[in-house]
């Protein structure tokens, strides 16, 4: 018998800064109620779902941010709802958040996804491990990144989770350009690989056609989904946000490399598969069989050095 479960990836149009926080819940519980209505059992929402992206923009007074933007616990009174409404459906879901926590007397703040089981039940947490951007304030760009000032590198590592009889992983945005981050969780089985993300369509380092951005985008999903042998799903927030435009595509890859759906528009839209998760299965058995196939005595390099060196041997 085929293991089938059957997924969605909730796409958010624009969260503007005025936007309330319940406004967006209400969004994301429409969003589930639809994905009900489809027979969906796991949906994955956006990066920082609840509110703008708001490392575009620089605040002067911390304690703005941390109030405006960051969730100190996780349900809160506003976002329950949401989690009520899936245990009612019983849909499972990935959720992304600025999250801020005490630990140790110290104030810490990630930019963080929880995996949230059908029953309701918070199962899993990864925080950001690839953090875009700058620390700095960038007075003369149009628009800031300012995730290195605003969050502290996740402190999680990579890993997986079995929930409704698959093995999941929780990814991040600009993970989803790094290859390691991908390995990491097939190494430990992944065969649904989950992220959501803010990707503005304007370059901020140098002009860059917005659909040459959208291009890489989509080659990079379907070659991590193949080249890891895993399902995949990635979810935008999207759209102008008070006139800052970030692109949507949120997109489900199979294992094979090949994009079984991907919404059309900048809006909240819902996309759904009924996936085969035995199809990863088949991949591992064989092309991309790590065991058999993988010479980590040749990978040193990976770990050892950090930024690329010119190294050739004929000097
Ligand atoms: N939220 C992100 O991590 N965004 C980056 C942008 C800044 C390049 C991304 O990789 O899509």
């Amino acid at each position: 018998m085929t293991r089938k479960l059957h997924v969605a990836a909730a796409q958010l149009g624009a969260v503007h800064l005025a936007d309330s926080r319940e406004s967006v819940v209400n969004r994301l519980r429409a969003l589930l109620a639809q994905a009900h209505a489809r027979g969906v059992k796991f949906v994955v929402f956006p990066e920082t779902a609840l509110t703008t992206f708001f490392p575009r923009y620089w605040f002067d007074d911390p304690r703005e941010v941390d109030d405006r933007f960051f969730e100190r616990t996780m349900p809160s009174p506003v976002t329950q709802p949401l989690f009520d409404d899936a245990k009612r459906y019983g849909i499972g879901f990935y959720l992304g958040y600025a999250e801020l926590t005490e630990q140790e007397g110290r104030t810490r703040r990630f930019n963080t996804a929880i995996l949230v089981s059908p029953a309701g039940e918070i199962v899993g947490k990864y925080r950001k491990v690839h953090l875009p951007g700058h620390a700095e304030h960038k007075p003369q760009a149009a628009f800031q990144h300012l995730e290195k000032k605003y969050f502290e590198v996740g402190d999680l590592g990579f890993r997986t989770w079995r929930m409704q009889d698959a093995i999941m992983g929780m990814l991040i945005c600009n993970d989803r350009r790094w290859p390691e981050a991908f390995r990491a969780l097939t190494l430990q089985g992944a065969e649904l690989v989950t992220l959501g993300f803010n990707t503005p369509t304007e370059n901020l380092h140098y002009p860059e056609p917005p659909a040459l951005r959208v291009h890489h985008h989509l080659i990079m999903a379907q070659a991590m989904a193949f080249m890891n042998a895993t399902w995949l799903i990635e979810t935008a927030k999207c759209g102008f946000e008070d006139g800052f435009r970030m692109f949507g595509n949120s997109l489900i890859v199979a294992p094979s490399g090949e994009i079984v759906a991907k919404t059309v528009t900048e809006d909240d839209e819902l996309i759904n598969f009924d996936a085969d998760l035995d199809l990863a299965q088949d991949l591992k058995r064989t092309m991309f069989n790590y065991a058999a196939h993988r010479r980590p005595e040749h990978y040193r390099i990976l770990i050892d050095r950090v930024g690329a060196q010119t190294t050739p041997q004929n000097g």
